[in-house]
């Protein structure tokens, strides 16, 4: 206790890859270790969502979060002055009590996420271990097995097209460190088919290429080209994943593909996916309904769950009690870990372990606004979630968690494990 007692909590505000303002919270310990996290933002937010806290009015166009760092420095840092670092359920349960809403709207989530994360990375700097190692001891040695974005649509590419990501991962890799290299190749492979198409228009919100496209299934072929065109199986050593982010084009009850000038009832966009499931190497489907189609979520798991990975993100929002619900349904047999969907490690910690109990696999994920806080690779680690998706392989906020894995992949040498392809979760039989 004497080398973990909070004797100071700074927040901050910074800036995250949308150029749009977050919270950063800085502490440091009686034993002189410090710590210090970044809350991240969400474009394409789950209605159940803890709270991210604005001010709202004009400046920088509502997003400013004075409020959300004024209530670090004053009810917050009232009330962990003095309190152990160490104990983090301890901490974590004072942040809730503190806020006393279920969605954290009084203090906001960005500023309880930070002030959770920078205690627990103080906390592993007084123990003189890196932050996975502090989180799962000894046992933490599992690399996750990336999902990395090659097209960005949806609400992070201006709605150019209407599914969010088209993201490869690779089953057939060795390692994280091989998974890049080889991820890397189809990244460059699919902007070069892009540029002689003409189809080249920048990157989107998480580095994935801006896609031109006249309709969505065009982006699924032009992966699988680009696969190809780097020299890699498609299937069996690079697959495609996607996060369909279907609460984003969903309106009166119905899906409506901007792109194609089309809209699909819940049964339609089943057997559309279900037709590409068939047709593409797709192993894993995020949100392929919108977050209040349960009925759609749990009949698409039924349709093709044995055969994919079905993730739940938005309705689910990293939730111990919606992740119940849903497994009471079985809807889906995979779930996003967003630490910024709950708003504390513990809370996010517990409805991980919920999910595992019920046989979820995993994933845990960056949002769309990002900065360089690494916090989300040592919980994948630490917490052995089995795979990962930060964006893609380009902008700085999205290589600095794939090269934070590199660094703890090599620090861990030969005890190092590489979660690969049996973290793909399926439904079983
Ligand atoms: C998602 C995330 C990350 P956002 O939907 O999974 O891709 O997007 O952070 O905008 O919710
Ligand atoms: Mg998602």
């Amino acid at each position: 206790m004497s080398e973990t007692e909070i004797v100071y909590l700074h927040g901050r505000r910074v800036w995250d890859s949308r150029g749009r303002p977050t919270v950063e919270v800085e502490l440091m310990l009686s034993g002189g270790a410090v710590g210090r996290a970044i809350a991240p933002a969400g474009a394409s937010t789950g209605a159940a969502e803890a709270h991210d806290l604005r001010d709202g009015g004009e400046t920088f166009g509502g997003f400013d979060v004075a409020r959300a760092v004024a209530n670090v420095n004053g009810h917050i840092a009232a009330a962990l002055l003095g309190h152990d670092a160490a104990d983090q359920a301890a901490l974590d349960a004072t942040l809730i009590r503190l806020d006393g809403t279920e969605a954290k709207e009084k203090l906001g989530a960005n500023a309880t996420l930070a002030v959770s994360m920078a205690a627990a990375h103080a906390t592993a700097g007084a123990a003189g271990v890196p932050l996975y190692r502090h989180l799962g001891g000894e046992e933490a040695g599992m690399l996750p097995l990336p999902q990395i974005q090659i097209f960005g649509g949806g609400a992070h590419a201006g709605r150019r097209m209407d599914i969010q990501d088209v993201l490869v991962t690779c089953p057939g890799a060795r390692s994280f460190a091989e998974a890049l290299d080889w991820t890397a190749e189809v990244y460059r492979a699919a902007g070069d088919l892009m540029q002689a198409a003409g189809k080249l228009h920048g990157v989107a919100d998480e580095g994935g290429w801006w896609p031109a496209f006249d309709t969505n299934e065009q982006a699924l072929e032009m992966t699988v080209r680009a696969i190809d065109k780097a020299g890699f199986e498609p299937g069996q050593e690079i697959a495609l994943a996607l996060d369909i982010a279907a609460t984003g084009f969903h309106r009166n009850g119905r899906y409506a593909l901007g792109l194609e000038g089309r809209e699909l009832d819940s049964a339609g966009m089943i057997a559309l996916l279900a037709g590409w499931i068939d047709r593409y190497p797709i192993v894993s489907v995020e949100d392929p309904l919108a977050e209040d189609d349960w009925d759609g979520f749990a009949a698409f798991t039924r349709a093709v769950g044995e055969r994919v990975q079905v993730v739940g993100d938005d309705a689910l929002v990293t939730h111990a009690g919606r992740i119940r619900e849903a497994a009471r349904r079985h809807a889906g047999n995979a779930v996003l870990i967003k630490p910024n969907q709950r708003g504390t490690l513990t809370e996010t910690h517990e409805a991980w372990q919920v999910a595992k109990q019920l046989g979820y696999g995993g994933i845990v994920s960056a949002r769309s606004g990002e900065t360089e806080d690494t916090t989300i690779v040592h919980l994948a680690v630490g917490w052995g979630i089995g795979q990962i998706k930060v964006g893609a392989m380009a902008r700085g906020e999205r290589t600095a968690k794939w090269n934070e894995a590199l660094r703890i992949e090599e620090a861990m040498g030969p005890r190092a494990r590489f979660a690969g392809a049996a973290a793909i979760a399926r439904r079983r039989g």
